[in-house]
C-alpha cells in the first residue's frame, strides 16, 4: 500500500507483543531502535500497520521527529487519490474528516506554547474549538449531500427493476481482478490496473447468460484487511449494491500465496455489512499465473460452488457462465403465456428475459418458455389485464 501511495519503502520493522504499548504503540526499546533507523535512512515518514490512537501518534511524532502515518491514514490518502466521482469524493472526505476530528488537538498543544502556561485557555484552544465546529458543520453538509445522491440512486434502481433482473455483485480483496472480469464478461470499460483500490465507484452492466437470461452484474470497491471503519461507514451507500444482490461472485486472486487469508478478510467484511447469508460463487482468478492448478488441493470450498478462470486471458470463463446458469436454473420455471396479438411488447419482453421454447399462433399468441419466476410474474403482473397463464 505504501508503494501504491508513491512512497519508497526503505525498511520494515516488526515486533511481537501481547498488545500495543499504550503510549508508544511499540515497546520503548523498539522505539529507540526505530529512531536509529529513521536517522540512518533519513526517513521522512513512519507508517504503522495498525490504527494508532491520536495520542500514540502524537507521542511517536515527538520522539521520532518525522511524520507518522497509520494504516488508516494511508488507506484514506490512497482512496482520496482514487475518488473520481462526486459521490466517492464526498465519501472519502467524510471519512478523512472523521479521522481528523479526534486528532486535531495536536495543533493546540503546538499553539498553546505561544499562549499561556499549561492548563490555561490559550488562543490555541479557542482556535481548536472553531476548527472542530467547522469540521462538524462540513460533516453534516456532506451527509446531506450523500443522502440526496443515495435517493437518486434508489430511483434509478426502482426504474431498473421494472422488470426485475437477478443482480450479481462482485466482491473480493483489492487487486483480485474484479474489474478485469467485468470487462471480460461485458466489454465494459472499467479502469482495471495493478493498483490497490483501483475501483471506488460501483459500475453495473447487463450480462446475457448462455441460457439467454439477462442479469445485472456490479463491480465495486475492493476489500482489504483492517479496512478503516470510517471508510466502511461512509461507503455503506455504495456497498448497498452488495447487500441487495441475489448472488455474490467472490473473486479471489489464487496466484497470491495469501489468498486464503484474503478470503477470510472478505468473509468477515461481508458479515459486518450484513451480506453474510447471500449465496456465493467463488471465482478463483488468475489461473494463467499458476504452473499447474489442482482444485482438489483447495479444501475450504465445501462452503460454496466455485470455478477457476483467468479474467485476463478469458481462459475457462465459460465455466463461470455455466455456474451462473446453474444458479439461475433453480430460479427458473417452465411457464405458458397467452398474449393477445396487440401486445407484441410482451412477446418481446418474454423473448428478452426468458428461454422461449415454442410459439403458437392461435386466437392468441401462446408462448412456452423457461423464465425466472420473479421476472415472469412481474411481466404478467404489469399486464394482468391482457395476459393469462
Ligand atoms: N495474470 C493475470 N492478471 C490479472 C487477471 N485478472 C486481473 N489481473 C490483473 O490484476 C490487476 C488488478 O486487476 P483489477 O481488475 O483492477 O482488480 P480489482 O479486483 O478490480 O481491484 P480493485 O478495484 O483495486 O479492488 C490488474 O493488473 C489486472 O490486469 C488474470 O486473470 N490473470
Ligand atoms: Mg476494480
Amino acid at each position: 500500500m505504501a508503494r501504491t501511495a508513491d512512497l519508497n519503502v526503505v525498511l520494515m520493522l516488526h515486533q511481537f507483543r501481547e498488545r500495543p504499548h499504550i503510549r508508544y504503540y511499540l515497546g520503548t526499546g523498539k522505539v529507540d531502535e526505530l529512531k536509529q533507523f529513521v536517522d540512518e535512512y533519513q526517513a521522512e515518514v513512519v507508517i504503522s500497520d495498525d490504527e494508532l490512537s491520536p495520542s500514540q501518534q502524537r507521542t511517536l511524532e515527538q520522539v521520532l521527529k518525522v511524520k507518522i502515518m497509520d494504516r488508516t491514514s494511508l488507506i484514506l490518502s490512497i482512496f482520496a487519490t482514487r475518488a473520481r466521482t462526486y459521490e466517492a469524493q464526498l465519501q472519502v472526505e467524510y471519512a478523512q474528516l472523521e479521522y481528523l476530528l479526534p486528532r486535531l488537538t495536536r495543533m493546540w498543544t503546538h499553539l498553546s506554547r505561544l499562549g499561556g502556561g499549561i492548563g490555561t485557555r490559550g488562543p490555541g484552544e479557542k482556535q481548536l474549538e472553531v476548527d472542530k465546529r467547522q469540521i462538524r458543520k462540513r460533516l453534516s453538509t456532506i451527509k446531506e449531500k450523500l443522502e440526496k445522491i443515495k435517493q437518486q440512486r434508489e430511483i434509478q434502481r426502482d426504474r431498473r427493476s421494472q422488470v426485475p433482473l437477478t443482480s450479481i455483485a462482485m466482491i473480493g480483496y483489492t487487486n483480485a481482478g474484479k474489474s478485469t472480469l467485468l470487462n471480460q464478461l461485458t466489454q465494459a470499460d472499467v479502469f482495471a490496473e495493478d493498483l490497490l483500490f483501483a475501483t471506488l465507484d460501483p459500475t453495473t452492466r447487463r450480462l446475457i447468460l448462455p441460457s439467454n437470461e439477462p442479469v445485472l452484474i456490479t463491480d465495486t470497491v475492493g476489500f482489504v484487511q483492517k479496512l478503516p471503519h470510517q471508510l466502511v461507514s461512509s461507503f455503506r451507500a455504495t456497498l448497498e449494491e452488495v447487500v441487495e444482490a441475489d448472488l455474490l461472485l467472490h473473486v479471489v486472486d489464487v496466484s497470491n500465496p495469501n489468498w486464503s487469508a484474503m478470503v477470510e478478510t472478505a468473509e468477515a467484511l461481508l458479515k459486518e455489512l450484513g451480506a453474510g447469508d447471500i449465496p456465493q460463487l467463488t471465482v478463483f482468478n488468475k489461473i494463467d499465473c499458476l504452473d499447474q492448478f489442482d482444485p482438489t488441493q483447495i479444501d475450504i470450498l465445501a462452503r460454496s460452488p466455485f470455478c477457476f478462470i483467468s479474467a485476463r486471458t478469458g481462459q475457462r470463463v465459460e465455466s463461470l457462465l455455466q455456474a451462473l446458469d446453474d444458479f439461475m436454473r433453480d430460479r427458473r420455471q417452465m411457464m405458458r403465456f397467452r398474449v393477445p396479438y396487440k401486445r407484441m411488447d410482451v412477446v418481446h419482453l418474454l423473448h428478452e428475459h426468458g428461454n422461449v421454447q415454442s410459439v403458437d399462433y392461435e386466437d392468441e399468441i401462446v408462448l412456452l418458455g423457461e423464465i425466472n419466476t420473479v421476472t415472469g410474474e412481474k411481466i404478467m403482473g404489469n399486464l394482468a389485464a391482457s395476459v393469462s397463464v
